[in-house]
């Protein structure tokens, strides 16, 4: 390609192509030089945010010349590419990420302080890329940092919605909603209006022989939605490398902007279809693990399948190869069952765009896709009705019976007598109406389907989709436990703890190779080192108590035992069991002498998390969790023995202060309904202890650091099916000290004792399905073992060191280079010359 351009204008061009800065003045310069023109603000009148833009952009400059260096190389490369599609990427702050990977926060930091800024406040200006609820949407985002990171050509698929996750607000202890405009300014995006993809909605299918006898499958009229490119680059640590996280935004196609209408004076009427358009990528659905079958939802999952494959399809024809190569060159990931219509679509433009046949192009899609699960819980787990798809999409309908129709007559060959596995495995749910199980169509069309820790690995094995074990045999089925970044979760968030490591073990390879914390071990007994290791935590405490002094307006004693759960509001990750747990340790101090009391230890349970919207329980636990609150925080008999806080509107970046935080972190589901976990690690990693069930990745995290250094507790996932049953045909009775606890709340002690009705009934009358009662005691009791543990803080710190030195298995390096190896069956590019060309120059 190079030498088609005379050499006369390439020299120019190199001559001046930009090179990005690297000292102290040349960053001053790029930043005042946006300050100044693209922002057109001066010297007297830069306030944080202007020099938060102004530093953004001059680190974006520079991201953008490795970002088009990477994406040339991995054209040049020819090598396979992996796709991630994902509805949520929960990504986060971007500037101090940016500043850290490519190793200039202290250029940064300096030259910040020259124009008369400080890094941190800087750092604050920046509004949190919130594409996502909770877990699945922060591991799509983790994903990308370690493939960056770990140079993988693959690139991300989403949404670009113009509302993140809704900004909570707490008013007289209730969640109030309020939406996320977050694009104002977003110096990280750049809109590709060259790159857009049109989308078909609705019309109806016309199927004909044409003059050669060949059949014709056409899908005709309807709705036309443009989708055009936004890219995200996407640093990797340590590396020229930057991906591409591609996000689609939605708008009226050009014939759709009826000027027509708009001349006749119908001006209103033309601009709600335009305003029609836009609505797909408008909003993110604010539910976590639940699923609700709305219209627009399905649209949206359609919208940005049908243009991240046709984008793809693009892209692997520029190379000129045969379809018979197309999963030599494409792995496509789909982060849970949202994407599921990217296997129908890929079906659709091989066969009825294409004119493959269908067996030929059936081969290359299932060859193409892989499918992880993110849960069980079945009120999750995606079924769409036939009506609802018939009418927005009707080939595609087809194609699912189509697809469906040979997938069940390959059952019937190999288990002929078996009517009723049909029936259990068929994609269409044969329910009034009908239903299309999407987790059914990604098995079918999938290679691999993994779950996401050991035992929410085994568990789909043998309960939702046993019976695609028994069609398909075991090996289809595998799994890669979760991970995290540790330059995020560990170097950004923690810079001091990261600096100790980097102290002791030499370098800050660890950060690449998470494997070499265990280099930590031999000084588990030096004194010194423990020394700076608790006034690290001690100091991310009073950073945490800080924040809680402005936010909440009260203080804290940050020599207080640290108690922190903080994730999505969930019945099943029973935030209910640790309020429980809170209000009978103040019934327990109120009935105490002072004498008694003396001998506590002080302790600060913290709280927070969103609840989806329409998830009235949810609601009500945060509400219970708020009352607590200002009951125990105001009793002069608990004084500094009790606070309980709830810290409002949960996000990446209050993660990053919170999480470094924790004495005690809280990871406490019913066993075997919360598939890994993530948070977990990030505590761990952190230098906090878990009091957990064994339930998902806990128990692979018990494995790795060892049963002294956690607390368990609660009963089995084995067990779960058992007392469930008990409930409602034994001779059940509720838990004697929970009952005393239900008292307390009943006699009004948080308010209006109606508000909390639901919450108790559920356990005493209606069968606690997550079992709450039959963990209390062993919760209690272990949380009087963490009483007792603290109160050694040497052997607490002990503990502490040991378990980070054994936290390696939790990267998500491990975890992608699993995939790469196992289902996508890819490898990283060599940037070896790149980096030299780089330290040359
Ligand atoms: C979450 C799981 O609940 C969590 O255990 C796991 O660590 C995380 O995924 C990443 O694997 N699942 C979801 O967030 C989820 O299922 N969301 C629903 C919309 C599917």
């Amino acid at each position: 390609v190079e030498s088609s351009i005379p050499e006369h204008m390439r020299e120019a061009w190199k001559k001046f192509s930009p090179k990005g800065f690297t000292t102290k003045d040349e960053f001053e310069s790029e930043a005042v030089k946006h300050i100044e023109t693209t922002l057109a603000r001066s010297l007297f009148n830069c306030d944080e945010l202007a020099a938060y833009s102004g530093t953004a952009l001059a680190f974006r400059d520079r991201l953008i010349i490795d970002w088009n260096k990477t994406q040339q190389r991995q054209s040049f490369a020819d090598q396979k590419r992996l796709y991630y599609l994902s509805l949520e990427f929960l990504m986060g702050r971007a500037l101090d990420n940016a500043m850290l990977n490519v190793g200039l926060k202290n250029v940064a930091k300096d030259g910040l302080a020259d124009l008369g800024f400080r890094i941190e406040d800087i750092i604050a200006q920046e509004h949190d890329a919130a594409l996502g609820n909770g877990g699945l949407g922060r591991l799509a985002a983790c994903f990308l940092d370690s493939m960056a990171t770990l140079n993988y050509a693959a690139w991300g698929y989403g949404l670009r919605y113009r509302y993140g996750i809704f900004k909570q607000e707490i008013q007289d202890g209730y969640q109030v909603e309020i939406p996320d405009y977050w694009l104002d300014f977003n110096p990280w995006e750049f809109p590709r209006h060259d790159v857009s993809v049109d989308v078909q909605f609705y019309g109806w299918v016309n199927k004909y022989t044409n003059d050669e006898g060949k059949q014709i499958v056409s899908w005709q009229d309807g709705e036309i939605v443009t989708a055009t490119a936004y890219d995200v680059p996407v640093p990797g640590y340590g590396t020229p490398t930057v991906n591409n996280l591609r996000l689609w935004s939605s708008k009226a196609s050009s014939g759709e902007f009826d000027f027509a209408k708009f001349n006749s004076g119908e001006y209103e009427s033309a601009v709600a279809d335009e305003q029609r358009a836009e609505t797909i990528s408008a909003v993110l659905y604010p539910n976590d693990n639940l699923e609700r079958g709305k219209e627009l939802r399905l649209k949206q999952q359609y919208f940005w399948c049908a243009a991240s494959l046709h984008d793809i399809v693009r892209r692997f024809k520029k190379s000129k190869r045969k379809w018979s190569e197309f999963s030599d060159q494409v792995a496509i990931q789909l982060n849970d069952t949202h994407p599921t219509l990217a296997i129908v679509e890929l079906q659709r433009i091989l066969v009825d765009m294409e004119g493959l046949g269908w067996d030929e192009a059936w081969t290359i899609v299932t060859s193409t896709f892989g499918y992880t699960n993110h849960t069980v819980l079945p009120e999750a787990l995606e079924k769409w009705s036939v009506p609802l798809i018939q009418n927005l999409l009707p080939r595609h309908l087809q194609i699912i019976y189509e697809i469906n129709l040979q997938f069940l007559q390959s059952v019937e060959k190999r288990f002929p007598k078996d009517r009723d596995l049909l029936g259990r495995v068929s994609i269409i749910e044969e329910s009034q109406p009908k239903m299309v199980r999407m987790a059914y169509l990604a098995i079918i069309g999938s290679h691999k389907v993994n779950g996401v820790a050991e035992l929410h690995s085994d568990l789909i094995k043998t309960t939702i989709f046993k019976d695609f074990v028994k069609v398909y045999g075991p090996d289809k089925f595998t799994n890669v436990t979760n991970g995290i970044t540790p330059r995020r979760w560990l170097h950004q968030a923690n810079p001091r703890l990261s600096e100790l490591i980097a102290s002791k073990i030499g370098s800050y390879e660890f950060l690449k190779d998470l494997t070499l914390l265990n280099k930590l071990e031999p000084f588990v007994d030096d004194k010194e080192f423990k020394k700076e290791w608790a006034e690290i935590k001690y100091a991310n405490k009073v950073r945490l108590a800080q924040h809680i002094q402005t936010t909440k307006g009260y203080s804290v004693n940050p020599k207080a035992l640290f108690d922190i759960q903080v994730k999505r509001i969930h019945e099943y990750k029973r935030q209910q069991l640790n309020i429980f747990g809170v209000i009978h340790r103040y019934m327990a101090i109120k009935s105490m002498s002072p004498e008694e009391r003396k001998k506590l230890v002080p302790r600060v349970s913290v709280f927070g998390g969103k609840a989806a919207p329409g998830y009235w329980m949810a609601k009500t636990i945060i509400h219970l969790i708020n009352k607590v609150g200002e009951v125990v925080n105001k009793d002069p008999d608990v004084g500094d023995l009790l606070k309980v806080v709830f810290l409002e509107d949960y996000n990446v970046s209050k993660a990053e202060i919170i999480v470094p935080a924790s004495d005690i972190s809280e990871h406490i589901s019913t066993a075997g309904t919360e598939a890994s976990g993530t948070s977990n690690m990030k505590f761990v990693l952190n230098g906090g202890m878990i009091i957990g069930t064994l339930d998902g990745a806990n128990i692979e995290i018990t494995r790795e650091i060892g049963e002294q250094n956690i607390f368990l507790f609660g009963n089995l996932s084995e067990d779960v099916e058992d007392l469930r049953h008990h409930h409602f045909y034994g001779d059940y009775k509720v838990n004697p000290e929970l009952v005393k606890v239900f008292d307390c709340i009943k006699k009004g002690t948080f308010g209006d004792e109606g508000a909390f009705g639901a919450l108790i009934s559920g356990i005493v009358e209606h069968g606690d399905y997550y079992l709450v009662s039959d963990d209390f005691n062993s919760y209690c009791q272990t949380q009087d073992l963490i009483d007792e543990a603290y109160k050694d803080q040497d052997a607490w710190v002990t503990k502490s060191i040991t378990s980070v030195a054994r936290m390696g298995f939790f990267t998500s390096d491990r975890c992608i280079n699993e995939y790469a190896d196992t289902i996508w069956n890819i490898e990283p590019l060599d940037v070896a010359e790149e980096k030299e060309v780089r330290a040359r120059t």
